[in-house]
Parts: C-alpha cells; structure tokens; sequence
C-alpha cells in the first residue's frame, strides 16, 4: 500500500493514505547501509542505499525528539557492488547536531540506528585495545576487569617443550621452558612471534603518535594504578613473552609456541595440549628485533632498565639474522625431518627483504648507527600496505615519525617516501570518491583476502599517515571512509566488530567464547571480514568477494578475531577521535 503512496508522491500527487505505516513503527531496511556506530559532528556522513529505484527524498529523524532534523534526496551512483548491484547515494554532511538519529526512506523503511557525537569513537577505540587485556596468556581474568567475560587462570605455559626442530647447543628435546604470559593470537590459543610483531608494533607506534591521549587514557586492567600508561602496560604483557622467545645462547627467536594440532573448541582452562617452541626463523628474529628497538625508545622514560634489555636482545636478534639469512619457516618441510608433525598457524613467508628494512630502521632510529642505514637505503621505497608479511612500511612510518633527528642523512630518500605515501593515499582517496560504498575496498575484489577487515583498517592508518604530512583533510575523511566499511557501510551490512553496532558478529571464531554462546561476544573484536577463498567451505550464500562473510563459528576463514586486525582497528578508531576537526 505504502508503495502506491510513494509513486504517486513521486509523481508530484499528494494523496491521504488511511492505511499509511506511522513512522514509529517502520521496520529496518536492510538494504540501507551504514555506520552503525556513528559520525563526529564535523565529518562526512555518508549511507548507501542499494537498490535499482529512481531517486527519492529521504529524512533523517531524531530518536528522542521524533522530530525531522534533516532532508535530503538520494543520489544514484555510476558504480555497483560486486555482484552487480546498483546503489544511491544519501548524503547527510550537513547534519552537525549530536543525537541519536535513524535515516527514513518514506514509506520503504528506516536505517540502523546511528549517533552524532564528538565522542563517538572513544569507546570503540577502548574496547578495541580492551580486548588484548581478554587475550592475555597466564592469567585469571577477575570480574573486576572482565566482568561477565572474567575466567580462571589458564595456560601458565612454564612446561614448555623444545620442538626437535628447535634444539640448540644448550637446550635439548628434554628441556622445558618457562615462556609464560603474551596474547593468544587469534580465536586459538597458540603464540606466534611473526603475528605479534605487527600487532604490539601498531600498538607501540598508536602510542608514539599520540603520547599525550594514551598517556591518561585508563583501560581498567590490573596495572591501572601503577606509573606506566595502561597502554604500555599492556604491550609489556605481550613483550615479556616476546623476550623469552629468544634463545640466550646465540640470540635466535623461536617462530612460534604451539600445540602440534590445534586444541578443540574449548575454554582456555581445557586447554591441556603439551606446547613446544618450534625452530627458530629469521623472520621471527627480524620482527622481533624491530619490535625490541622500537620498546627501547618508548619504553625508556618508564623503565629505564628494561629498556636498555629490549635494545640489547633486539641487537642480538639482528645479528642472528645476518648469520642465518635462510632460515625460512616453512612448516612442510619441517614436518618432513621432524616429529610431532606441527599443524597450527605457518605464518610462513619466502621473502624478507621488507622484515630486514624494518628491523634496520627500528634499530637505526635507536643506535644512528649508519650499517643500518646502508640496509635501509639499499631498498626501493614504492608504497606497500602493512600486512603479517609486508612489514616494510612499519620501518618507514617510525622513520617519518623521526624524521627531524634523521632527514639529515639523505633529505632525498625522505622526500621519496613521503611522495610514495602521498601518492597512495591520493589513490585510495580517489577509489573512495567512486567506489561502491564509498571506501576504498569496494574497487577491487583483490583486498579481500584472509582478514580483508585488516587491509581496511591498515589503508585507514596510511591514510592517517599521509594526513600527519600533509594536513590535507581529504585523507581523513578517506580514512573514515574505511572506518565507515568497517562498521556497517559494506556490502554485507554487518558491523564487523563485536558488541560494537545493532547488526554485528554474535558467533566469531574465538576459541574464548567456547561453550558460551548463549551470551554476548566479547566487546571491541574485529572479525576477518569478506574473504572468497572461503577455505573454511561452512557453505557461503554468494561467491562474491565482498559478500563472502557468515557469522558463524565454523568460519574461520571470514570470521575469526585476531590481534594482528584488531591493532589496526585499534590504531584507525584512536587515531580518528584523537585528530577529530575542530
Ligand atoms: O581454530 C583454527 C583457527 O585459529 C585457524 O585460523 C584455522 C586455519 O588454520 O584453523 C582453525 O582450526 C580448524 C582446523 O584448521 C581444522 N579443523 C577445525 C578447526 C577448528 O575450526
Ligand atoms: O592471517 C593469516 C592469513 O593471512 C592466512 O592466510 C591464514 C592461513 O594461513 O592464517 C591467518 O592467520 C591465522 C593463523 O594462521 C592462526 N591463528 C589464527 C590466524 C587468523 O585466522
């Protein structure tokens, strides 16, 4: 019925329609797309509607006062999704007051609901860094801290076992191996150096950026009463694990603590899997010494002795490197020497150029020592978003960040990497401008890979970057643009972060929630995202690249949490509140 009344109004007639829906009672639209979570005052605000209908009028309405704050007429777009479909353009940037609002489509249906604050972002990006705090090894989780989510103390992992592929001159098959403490890496349980590396990395360099936020900022956490920074003590959990990692005796670092197989669905405390250290590897090594070096500097104010120790062991582990070059972690072969067979995680990577880069960059920036240097100047600079694998740019964001102690030593190469930064933002920006849902993902099915929701986040943060150089404004609001995919204005309508908008993942891959699905997920988890490699076969509705995501806890593939995507998040919603217009 109301369908009538919307083809006559877009006829210019007006026509009383006994049997019209009051708008108090219109149901979600599924099909309008948008962040659920909300605007700053001063930004861009932007839904997308899908659908192939001419152009109407839609209304935004405010929630407590019923009143209509806002018109405005959608705009059909030249772009479409993946899959073909058409969308329209509802733009709402002039809205400006704070409140809690839902878009009308009259007679169609109303958006999820949505809020305009300055402050809209200080909570997601709390809960972002919260959750490493629920990832802790070694720990009982109180409900002081964890509330609903507390749980018993788990994994002391101080019966560690040397992997036959690890044993060294002075530890054997027979050692055991007190490592304990770190992050679970993901929803299994197991630790990995290679994944840590980019995770506590991203964490350090939020904090470098933005000293004086993260400085006051409480994350409620046992240590919120000492004299460190929540933060920082935060990172330290995760590098006290980091520094057992590496063997005393010639400085090498284990790629991985691991079960053999993964450990079952269960609680952390019905984890009883015998853990090993596996061989040690030279990317391993490399990411840990850029983490150490950059500890070093952040961590110096704070504690002044652990700091000289992280530089030390980040030295040591350069050094391993440099004399096992080739020590490639690759997980078939070594099952092929080796028993028990290891089946967990690989993160196994052929190429290291970019984890040598950035190890020398860190350990520049600490020592100025020019060996460092000749390392990093040896290296093209083109452009490469951060990933697990493609660490080089972690190197030369810190060098950007240092640039007024450094640029002495080759002004030109500076000038070449701010160009190479510059230029990808301007592309990512452009991609935004016309892309389906407005974000840079939507202009190539090649982003969805594994973890698609992290090369969001990530191109969020070169976007920040480029910002920090320029000022151009236009790269922040690019970099809400991904923020605004992330949760909700994407082509599958999920907010992609637990507990974090009225649509979002209740059944993530997260070994933590075992056992425990009748209640909420654990707040501020970002979940992989779209991913049509779909190995994990739990029977996706579409094969197309950005609708290949399912809430469900079998989807490893689309919808596991891990930490690595989870500091990208954490780094682009701080950073967004923190630099917010005035
Ligand atoms: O739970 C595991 C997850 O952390 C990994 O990302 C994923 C891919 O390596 O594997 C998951 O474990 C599954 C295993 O690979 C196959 N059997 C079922 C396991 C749980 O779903
Ligand atoms: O993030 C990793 C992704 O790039 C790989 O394609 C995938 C398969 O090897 O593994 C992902 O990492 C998982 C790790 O291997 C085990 N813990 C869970 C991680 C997230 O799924």
């Amino acid at each position: 019925m109301f369908r009538i009344t919307l083809v006559l109004a877009s006829l210019g007639l007006t026509v009383a329609c006994k049997s019209e829906i009051p708008v108090e009672h219109y149901e979600v639209l599924e099909s309008i797309r948008l962040n659920q979570v909300g605007f700053l005052e001063n930004q861009k605000k932007l839904a997308v509607w899908i659908s192939s209908e001419p152009e109407q009028e839609f209304w935004i309405r405010n929630r407590i006062t019923q009143e209509r704050v806002f018109e405005g007429r959608s705009e059909v777009q030249a772009s479409q999704t993946f899959s073909g479909k058409d969308v329209q353009l509802l733009d709402f940037s002039a809205l400006e007051a704070p409140g809690s609002y839902e878009l009308i489509l009259t007679g169609l249906g109303k958006s999820y609901p949505f809020e305009i604050a300055n402050t809209i972002l200080s909570s997601l990006g709390k809960a972002s860094l919260k959750a490493f705090y629920y990832q802790r090894a070694s720990t009982e989780l109180s409900p002081q801290f964890a509330g609903e989510w507390a749980r018993p103390f788990a994994h002391a992992d101080d019966q560690v076992r040397v992997h036959a592929s690890a044993v060294g001159p002075k530890r054997t098959e027979s050692s055991i191996l007190n490592l304990p403490k770190g992050w679970y890496d993901a929803g299994d349980y197991n630790k990995y150096i290679v994944n840590s590396g980019i995770s506590t990395a991203t964490l350090l360099s939020m904090y470098e950026e933005f000293p004086d936020y993260f400085d006051q900022f409480k994350l409620e956490i046992p240590e919120s009463t000492d004299q460190i920074p929540d933060i920082l003590n935060e990172i330290q959990w995760n590098l006290d694990w980091m520094m057992g990692m590496q063997d005393p005796a010639d400085g090498g670092v284990y790629h991985k603590l691991t079960t053999d197989t993964f450990e079952g669905m269960v609680q952390p405390q019905d984890a009883k899997k015998q853990r090993y250290v596996v061989q040690k590897s030279t990317a391993a090594s490399l990411d840990f010494a850029a983490v150490m070096a950059q500890a070093y500097r952040v961590f110096k104010p704070f504690s002044p002795e652990n700091s000289e120790w992280y530089l030390k062991a980040a030295e040591k582990a350069y050094k391993w490197a440099q004399q096992n070059p080739n020590a490639i972690y690759d997980q078939n072969h070594l099952n092929e020497q080796f028993s028990p067979q290891i089946r967990t995680g690989a993160y196994g990577d052929r190429f290291l150029q970019d984890e040598w880069i950035w190890a020398a960059s860190e350990l520049f920036i600490a020592t100025h020592n020019l060996d460092y240097w000749k390392m990093i100047e040896s290296e093209p600079v083109e452009f490469e978003l951060p990933t697990w694998y493609q660490v080089k740019w972690l190197g030369y964001y810190s060098l950007l960040r240092h640039e007024s102690n450094l640029k002495s030593i080759d002004p030109a190469w500076f000038e070449l990497v701010k160009s190479q930064l510059l230029h990808a933002a301007e592309k990512y920006t452009s991609m935004s401008q016309s892309a389906a849902f407005r974000s840079p993902m939507e202009s190539s099915p090649s982003y969805f890979v594994w973890g698609s929701n992290a090369v969001a986040a990530n191109q969020g943060i070169a976007l920040i970057q480029a910002f920090k150089l320029s000022s151009d404004v236009e790269y922040l609001e690019a970099a809400h643009d991904n923020l605004d995919y992330l949760l909700g204005r994407n082509a599958t309508g999920y907010s992609y972060v637990t507990g974090f908008g009225e649509k979002s993942p209740i059944h993530p891959h997260h070994r933590l929630l075992a056992g425990k699905e009748d209640r909420n997920p654990i707040p501020g988890f970002l979940v992989g995202g779209p991913n049509p490699g779909q190995q994990d076969r739990v029977g996706y509705q579409s094969k197309f690249a950005d609708e290949s995501y399912l809430d469900v806890t079998d989807s490893y593939a689309s919808n596991e949490i891990a930490i690595n995507w989870n500091a990208a998040l954490a780094y682009l919603a701080n950073s967004l509140q923190i630099l917010q217009k005035d």
